[in-house]
């Protein structure tokens, strides 16, 4: 027990219990909550503020506490055991003050935060926020009326149905900071010294009631009485029938902050560091309080806890609401050069002894822990069953005095407007767990046992990914290197930056950009390891990567407390126990901090993990999960708690295109070591080069060959994969751009294996030392030459391969004069048929040179830009790039396309370049021979169009649904408005071939559904094209679209059977080539016809990367149709019609 040396600003009380919250305004950090037994005195209840802020306000309800801190701290505490059950997080200012209500919370904010919000008790989500543009200095709720006093001198009354208050009372003439209601009066007390009764519901003031010489501080309402206090130092009671001053209570020797009436018992807080209790009836004080009391433990006040009954109840509603867990998971990948220490530092954090020998670790090694004992975890589960346990303690901590039947209520009902907490909706009540099995798999004492373990802000459970140093790999770091639920570590060797300044430096500036890239906003804790080594001296190291990287301006950069520095330095040979503390605490710091590992989550995510988890695979289909999530009522959210699971590094789940997106892969590790079997560096590549087996399977040749050029046999693949998942991982290399197709003649390949399939591995070209190559480029006589310039910030690693890997794909796929691509990892030269062109990069410049006798440079040169695009994407859309045009007449001078843009629009003669001067823009025209080249995602470009003759009665080859702005921006039609009339929708459908629906967010308007009628109506084939882009504003998950289809068409959208479309203008021709296969693949006979061979398909065929279509429900006449259906499209067709368009036949 320690005296109150600081100003109880709070009071409040039970029948049983005194409490009162205190703090300091000079010290600013010694906010306490304490109890006292009112019938003994004793203290019974003493718990120091976890944020060390003063507590301003404290209400009570049963055996909980709900108190307003500085700072924003709202906490609701346990009395029983002493815990915080919930931070509510929110408030931007001081906590004012707080009130319970039946489930809820509701507290004020002062000048900063100027809001009133409601809380779930159970959730601890806030569920409503009123902005009230004035400090809240007091709130009190009777039935469904809100009253606040606020800084603006007036009091608001608020009922639920609305935001705006139905009362504003005006009469006070200074702060309001006090208010109270019953079901008669609300009473008021502001700074203009005056107590103010109204009646209730009228609000009519009834009377003011003058004595006190100072401001009200605080009211209080009990049958007939009023009691006041104020900074005269004085308590008041009045009657409230006459306005009577009954007595006037002397004792405090300064500000009385806080008043409480129940029963006979008043209660008052004040400046002078103490609580007094008095009599109601006599006036008298009748106790003193200060913190010196005898102490007695709170069980003995508050009585025997909750039943086992009541624990399974409380289990059960807790399950069947799906009620919020905190995860409490994180991923911490661990990044850096190549023998920096990485995987020693992560042994010296898990507490395992030091491996002197260098054993380097392959692609990504996967460890998981838990943060408390940071030791390895051997069974990696869901943590559904500690959730739920979690949850159904709070449960009962929270909600003990209600009945089971009320407990099933309790979940947000009034999330307002801007609904805060999407993911969070109990509406429907689920079996997560069947009832028999319940009692067989939870023991119920565990929730008593863990009643006094529920604060918020529990232990973290960490996924280590050790990535590989070696720069091989990275051409993983896009997809495995997430966004919001991890923490990462930059090691470097300490030694290593002393000794090799220049390029350690260079190491660790390219890991900062790149962490900065994909992870903008994560914290980062750079480790210096050997700090054993005797030449290291930290501050010498401190001094360089602030000189070098300004590491001490990066805001995401943990600091080190110890020795002030911005990094921590570590010896990873010692084997003191304590070495790697510093670290680990700083980990867990930063974990902490992130939202997604306090993020509150339904039990019922965690019930669909436990169960994918349960099925102990390394993958499954999308589907499997969907169904899951469906049986517990969260199949809309499939997508979301995948992608939150996938962030926080627990499973791997990519959703660029259909593949990815179609496997969940729930054991990682799994996926690394598959794709590291391919991409492996020379380390690891000589244990396998003399691998039995590989020389056994006659593969050492392929082997060669992939080491050396990057070119891989389908035989090889199946080898190095076991032959397991052959063709999904392939789809995910592809996806990924780690591999492409290579459709050229390979020599050194058997005779009787030269029909293999070959496809190249881009990042595992090395830079150029081929003289031949560099001589070849030099004698390219360049025409046209664009640039790629990232120099504003830099180019990461795998950009330039996967603009190769795209190369090679497009240039394979060209029929006309096709010759390999010659390439290696910094330049190559590419042919699209008749162009040849080379690709250089250097530093941060991508060079592009179109042969001076290219065939058409313009459009080579745009798809080359739109190859690049699409390599960009995939490797990260926000990395900054300009795109440069040589002036053709002289070499020096570069333009920028924007400017040269510019100029043309704005019909100037001269344009700046980019080092001195002024350049001629008329010299630039060659490269605006086709059009535009900064969006071609708008511009799909031309497909030559065949020309299918149409049927009698019909004069349209597609009625094109409802287009939508994607989908019109996409096809370049033009922007429409308004709705065709029902008739002309009709007429048109009726005299189109086909109906076409392009799936986007908001696609199903009563317009669209009434077309899709129609068309269903008059047995119109539908085919359905889907935004496959999951970074555009019109894309949904493909089971958002199933969900808003009417019932009547639901049956038609299947993804698999809907084409996916992609904007890239390189991607435009595969769409049809995949589109023509699927046709032929049909098991419909087109009218009687097979596949009509005079339909050019050479000319649409270039086989894609992707792509999977069709949804015809009905048969279909001619393949010639959906030849020139497409054609048509994509040919910017001339559209006829207003919001919906038909297309006419060309
Ligand atoms: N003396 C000393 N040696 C260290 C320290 N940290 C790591 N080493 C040694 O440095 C070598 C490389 O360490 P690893 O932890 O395997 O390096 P890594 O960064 O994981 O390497 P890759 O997985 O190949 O990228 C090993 O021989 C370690 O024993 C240290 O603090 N002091
Ligand atoms: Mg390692």
């Amino acid at each position: 027990m320690v005296l109150i040396q600081d100003s109880v600003y709070g009071v409040a009380q039970t029948a049983d219990l005194v409490l009162a919250a205190s703090g300091n305004h000079l010290t600013r950090n010694d906010g306490f909550l304490r109890a006292w037994s009112k019938k003994d005195g004793a203290l019974v209840f003493e718990m120091k503020t976890p944020n060390n802020q003063e507590a301003n306000t404290v209400a009570v309800q049963g055996k909980l506490a709900a108190v307003g801190t500085d700072a924003g701290g709202l906490l609701l505490i346990d009395l029983a055991t002493a815990t915080v059950l919930q931070t509510l997080q929110g408030h931007t200012g001081h906590v004012l003050s707080v009130i319970f209500d039946g489930n809820e919370i509701i507290s004020g904010g002062g000048a900063a935060d100027k809001t009133i919000r409601v809380w779930d008790k159970i959730s601890g989500l806030e569920t409503l926020r009123i902005d009230v543009g004035a400090r809240v200095g007091c709130l009190a709720v009777h039935e469904d009326l809100l009253v606040a006093g606020l800084g603006d001198y007036t009091v608001r009354v608020f009922d639920p149905a609305s935001d705006d208050p139905r009362h504003v009372l005006t009469e006070a003439t200074d702060w309001v900071r006090a208010v109270a209601i019953d079901a008669q009066r609300m009473v008021s007390g502001s700074d203009d010294n005056k107590v103010r009764v109204y009646g209730v519901p009228s609000f009519q003031l009834v009377r003011v009631l003058e004595g006190h010489t100072d401001w009200v501080y605080s009211v209080a309402l009990e049958g007939d009485r009023i009691l006041s206090g104020s900074n005269d130092h004085t308590v008041r009671v009045w009657d409230a029938r006459n306005g009577d001053a009954l007595h006037v209570l002397h004792g405090h020797s300064d500000t009385v902050y806080s008043v409480s009436f129940l029963g006979s018992e008043i209660v008052s807080g004040s400046g002078d560091n103490s609580v007094r209790i008095w009599d109601a009836e006599t006036g008298a004080s009748t106790r003193v309080l200060d913190g010196t009391e005898a102490v007695r433990p709170i069980e003995e006040v508050l009585g025997a806890t909750a039943t086992t009954a009541a624990a399974k109840e409380a289990l059960k509603a807790a399950l069947a609401n799906g009620d919020p867990a905190e995860l409490g998971r994180c991923k911490l990948m661990v990044v850096g050069q190549g023998a920096a220490g990485k995987t020693s530092v992560v042994r010296s954090l898990l507490g395992m002894k030091p491996e002197p020998t260098h054993k380097s670790t392959v692609g990504v090694k996967l460890t998981r822990t838990d943060a408390e004992s940071w030791e390895k975890s051997k069974n990696f589960d869901s943590g559904f069953e500690r959730q739920a346990y979690r949850a159904a303690a709070l449960r009962m901590a929270v909600q003990e005095e209600q009945t089971a039947s009320e407990m099933q209520q309790t979940l947000p009902r009034r999330v307002s407007q801007g609904s805060f907490n999407p993911v969070f909706t109990a509406e429907v009540q689920v079996e997560l767990v069947p009832e028999a099995e319940v009692a067989r798999r939870f023991d119920i004492e565990e929730i008593e046992d863990m009643a006094g373990k529920t604060q918020s802000g529990q232990k973290i459970f960490f996924t280590i990914w050790d990535y590989a140093g070696q720069e091989v790999f990275y051409a993983l770091h896009h997809i495995f290197l997430t966004r919001e639920g991890g923490v990462f570590l930059i090691v470097f060797d300490m030694q290593e930056l002393l000794i090799k300044q220049d390029q350690a430096v260079e190491y660790l500036s390219f890991w900062l950009n790149s962490v900065k890239l994909h992870a903008p906003t994560a914290p980062i804790i750079v480790v210096g390891t050997h700090y054993d080594e005797a030449l290291v001296d930290a501050n010498e190291v401190e001094e360089i990567l602030v000189e070098n990287l300004s590491i001490d301006e990066n805001e995401n950069i943990v600091t080190n407390p110890a020795g002030e520095l911005s990094f921590f330095p570590i010896d990873n040979m010692s084997r003191a126990p304590g070495h790697a503390s510093e670290l680990r605490a700083a980990v867990e710091a930063s974990a902490s901090s992130l939202e997604a590992v306090s993020r509150k989550i339904s039990l019922r995510w965690l019930k669909v993990l436990d169960d994918l988890l349960k099925l102990d695979c390394d993958h499954v289909p999308f589907g499997t999960v969907q169904e899951l999530a469906t049986k517990y009522h969260a199949g809309d959210q499939t997508d979301e708690l995948l992608s939150f699971f996938h962030e926080l590094g627990m499973l791997v789940y990519l959703r660029a295109t259909n593949t990815l997106h179609g496997k969940v892969v729930l054991n990682p590790q799994w996926l690394l070591d598959k794709l590291s079997r391919v991409i492996a560096d020379k380390i690891h590549v000589k244990q396998m080069r003399y691998n039995r087996e590989l020389q056994n399977a006659g593969l050492k040749n392929d082997f060669t060959v992939l080491r050396k050029r990057g070119i891989a046999t389908l035989s090889l693949l199946k080898f190095l994969w076991n032959d397991e998942e052959v063709d999904y991982l392939r789809k995910f290399m592809h996806e990924t751009m780690l591999m492409s197709d290579w459709n050229f003649h390979e020599k050194s390949l058997p005779r009787n294996r030269q029909n293999e399939s070959l496809f190249l591995v881009s990042s595992l070209l090395k830079n150029s030392r081929d003289r031949k190559l560099e001589q070849d480029i030099a004698k390219i006589q360049s025409g046209l030459t664009r640039v790629l310039d990232f120099s504003e910030f830099f180019l990461p690693d795998g950009v330039f391969a996967r603009m190769l890997s795209l190369c090679a794909q497009y240039s394979g796929e060209v029929k006309k004069n096709k010759r390999a691509p010659q390439l290696a990892g910094d330049r190559a030269i590419v042919r699209f048929g008749l162009s040849v062109f080379a690709l250089e990069q250097d530093d941060n410049k991508i060079w592009v040179r179109m042969a001076q006798d290219a065939h058409k440079p313009a459009t080579a040169l745009k798809t080359l830009v739109s190859i690049f695009r699409g390599a960009r994407d995939a490797v990260f859309r926000d990395l900054p790039w300009e795109l440069l045009l040589q002036s053709p007449s002289d070499d020096s001078v570069l333009v920028r396309y924007d400017d040269m843009a510019d100029a043309r629009r704005t019909e100037v003669a001269e344009v700046a370049s980019v080092g001195v001067g002024n350049a001629l823009v008329t010299d630039f025209e060659p490269f605006f021979e086709d059009g535009s080249l900064t969006e071609d995602e708008n511009d799909t470009g031309t497909v030559g169009q065949a020309s299918i003759p149409l049927a009698a009665g019909l004069k349209y080859h597609v009625f094109l649904s409802h287009p939508s702005q994607s989908w019109t921006s996409c096809l370049g039609c033009q922007e429409t408005e308004g709705n065709l009339a029902e008739d002309a929708m009709k007429r048109g459908i009726r005299e189109s071939k086909c109906y076409l629906l392009f799936l986007s967010k908001t696609v199903f308007s009563d317009a669209v559904k009434m077309e899709l009628e129609a068309a269903l109506r008059e047995e119109k084939p539908i085919l359905v094209v889907h935004e496959s882009d999951p970074n555009r504003p019109g894309f949904a998950p493909f089971s958002a679209y199933i969900a808003a289809a009417p019932a009547s068409s639901k049956h038609l959208f299947k993804e698999n059977e809907s084409m996916p479309f992609q904007r890239r203008l390189y991607l435009a021709e595969a769409f049809y080539k995949e589109l023509i296969s699927r046709i032929k693949k049909s098991p419909y006979r087109w009218g009687g016809r097979e596949w009509d061979s005079r339909v050019q398909t050479d000319e649409f065929a270039q086989p894609g990367t992707m792509h999977r279509m069709h949804m015809l429900q009905k048969r279909l006449r001619y393949l010639g149709f959906w030849v020139a259906l497409f054609a048509t499209v994509f040919a910017r067709s001339k559209l006829d019609g207003r919001t919906s368009s038909h297309i006419a036949a060309a």
